[in-house]
């Protein structure tokens, strides 16, 4: 059986969910931010800065923060959105033979008064994070509740700790279309990625990359969205974050499915994003 509890990381509410092999995913409920998920081996997937703050003050450094309703500062909102700054409530939670779940909602009806009067939409908000054997996916659903569309952004950004950024790479994308962080589009002629420098990258999204690192390999798969986004800020941006240790860019990578720019969403209309990644 699947276990469902109640704990604290630092000062910020969250929840923990351990499923029946002994895979366990901690999901905080500021920003419906996970900030760790452990397969059944007891090996930590993802990376959160030490240095991160922790009190709902700020977004969390590393995890998965939830980007919505903006990609970065693709419209007129705050950098990334609203949703990693803001307080969801757990839904749903449960589990039956080798899946467990724990399902995060947000709406309009939830967010402060500022936050509300300067995006003025009626939206609901879903994320399930569903355990199943060595597997983790992410479900996103938004619900356009009004009577007028609303445009959206949206992107799972997901930091994986990687231990040795110099044994690590990213494959899956020779051939497709990327734009750097130059803005210039170009196309990937290498089999694999490897990062020896700053990348951040905005590819056309095919269906699945893998990431390898010095000693694991994680597939990842998204449905629905149209660009994997990857992303290590290298010494010199690492240097100027105070919420990252100048080393810490070493440890960690972002792949994120996104989708940067935003589109509007008819009223009454729903969106789902997938995103499943399988530990090998
Ligand atoms: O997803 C990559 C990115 O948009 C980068 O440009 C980088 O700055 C990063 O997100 C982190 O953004 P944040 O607002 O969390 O500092």
């Amino acid at each position: 059986m699947a276990a469902v509890t109640n704990v604290e990381v630092g000062a910020l509410p969250a929840v923990r969910l351990v499923a029946a092999d002994g895979a366990e995913i901690t999901v905080a409920l500021f920003g419906a931010h996970l900030l760790s998920w452990k397969t059944a081996d007891g090996k930590e997937r993802l990376f959160v800065s030490h240095q991160s703050a922790l009190d709902g003050s700020k977004p969390i450094r590393g995890g998965v923060p939830v980007i919505f309703p903006q990609f970065n500062v693709r419209g007129s909102g705050p950098r990334h959105g609203f949703a990693r700054n803001v307080h969801w409530r757990l839904g749903a939670s449960g589990g039956d033979g080798g899946r467990s779940f724990l399902q995060f909602e947000l709406s309009d009806a939830d967010l402060p008064a500022e936050v509300a009067a300067a995006w003025p939409h009626a939206f609901a908000l879903k994320l399930s994070f569903v355990l199943s054997g060595d597997s983790l996916e992410m479900d996103f659903e938004v619900h356009n509740t009004g009577a007028q569309p609303f445009p959206f952004g949206v992107a799972l950004h997901t930091y994986y700790d990687v231990g040795q950024l110099d044994a690590t790479s990213v494959s899956g994308l020779r051939g497709v279309q990327y734009e750097n962080h130059h803005l210039q589009t170009l196309v990937q002629e290498h089999p694999a990625l490897h990062f020896t420098e700053k990348q951040d990258r905005i590819y056309q999204a095919p269906e699945t990359v893998t990431l390898n690192t010095a000693d694991a390999t994680l597939r990842l798969y998204q449905l629905g969205f149209s660009e994997w986004v990857v992303w290590n800020p290298g010494a010199d941006d690492a240097r100027a974050m105070n919420d990252l240790a100048d080393d810490e860019y070493l440890r960690f990578i972002c792949i994120e499915p996104a989708r940067v720019n935003q589109q509007p969403l008819a009223a009454g209309a729903s969106w789902t994003g997938r995103h499943k990644i399988s530990a090998q």
